[in-house]
């Protein structure tokens, strides 16, 4: 039986500071709405899509940080997307901060879920790779301090069955390195759902700059045909809080195509209808993982040099 998951990327354009999570999450239900309305089974919401990205700014007050994280999911002001999910019969996957307490320990997290059709969330993942600083840096118009206010995420990489298939999720920077995708990939992933927010002042070298929405395309389609998955790449962008973050939502087949992309910097929300069997052909040829991956040699050219750069002299 075909594999078909009509999917959406539901990209966002700028929260901002003072937006209240009743606003936001109206926005986000409209969008939902819309993509049920155009057929589909499952939406794919932004990186911490509840608020502003606050990791640009040095936030001393611990209240005033507590703020912009979830200590619940749902909560009262998250239900509503849970209701409307569940009174439509649409999955999504969302991004937020995370507030745990354990043993009178805060602990925090850039968190994603995925939901089913039925309201019910069926898998968690917490970004592993955190960009940035953890103290703020001179100079710079906007900070990006994920390493002050979030950790590692300690559950790995799980997939999840769920929508017909094997489902993953990655988070913004994890986009960017292919252990993501491949530690998925070995799991027989169908479709890797990832939120992002990528300003483009990141590096603060004007030519790499240049390059970020290339970028943005180019470690995603990679990640989706090295791994023969779906890749649903969707963005919070525009101009937030005079910073500019960009665009180009993507939905991307596992021959590394893009089969949808968004035209503006606003909410959009866009759809393609992936079929989950596409991987099948380059799962079992090109990269057929158990009989052409040859992980005893990476593992023996790391244990002769001692490292991956040949040795000097
Ligand atoms: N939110 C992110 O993880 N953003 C990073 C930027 C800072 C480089 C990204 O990889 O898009």
């Amino acid at each position: 039986m075909a594999r078909h998951l009509i999917t959406a990327a539901a990209q966002m354009g700028p929260i901002g500071r003072s937006e209240t999570r009743i606003d936001t999450v109206r926005r986000l239900v409209a969008m939902m709405r819309e993509a049920k309305a155009r057929g589909c089974e499952l939406v794919v919401f932004p990186e911490l899509a509840l608020t502003t990205f606050f990791p640009r700014w040095m936030i001393e007050d611990e209240a005033e940080l507590d703020s912009f994280y979830e200590a619940e999911m749902p909560c009262a002001a998250t239900m509503p997307l849970f209701d409307e999910a569940q009174r439509l019969g649409i999955g999504f996957n969302l991004g937020y901060a995370e507030l745990v307490e354990e043993g009178g320990v805060k602990r925090r997290f850039n968190t994603s879920i995925l939901v089913d059709a039925s309201g019910r969330i069926i898998g968690k993942y917490r970004k592993v790779h955190l960009p940035g600083h953890d103290a703020p840096q001179a100079g710079r118009a906007f900070q990006h301090l994920e390493k002050r206010y979030f950790e590692p995420g300690d559950l790995g990489f799980p997939v999840f069955r769920g929508f017909g298939g094997v489902m993953g999720m990655a988070i913004c920077n994890d986009r960017r390195w292919p252990e993501t995708y491949r530690v998925m990939g070995l799991q027989g992933v169908d479709m890797v759902m990832l939120g992002y927010n990528t300003p483009f002042d990141h590096t603060g070298d004007e030519a790499v700059n240049s390059l970020t929405l290339f970028h943005n395309h180019l470690s995603m389609q990679a990640g989706a045909y090295q791994n023969a998955t779906w890749v649903v790449g969707t963005a919070k962008c525009g101009t937030e809080e005079g910073s500019r973050m960009g665009g180009q939502s993507v939905i991307i087949a596992p021959s590394g195509e893009i089969v949808a992309q968004a035209v503006t910097v606003e909410d959009e929300v866009i759809t393609a209808k992936c079929d989950l069997d596409m991987g099948r052909i380059y799962k079992e040829t090109i990269f057929n993982f158990a009989r052409h991956r040859r992980p005893e040699h990476y593992r023996l050219i790391v244990e002769r040099t001692g490292a991956i750069l040949p040795p000097e002299g």
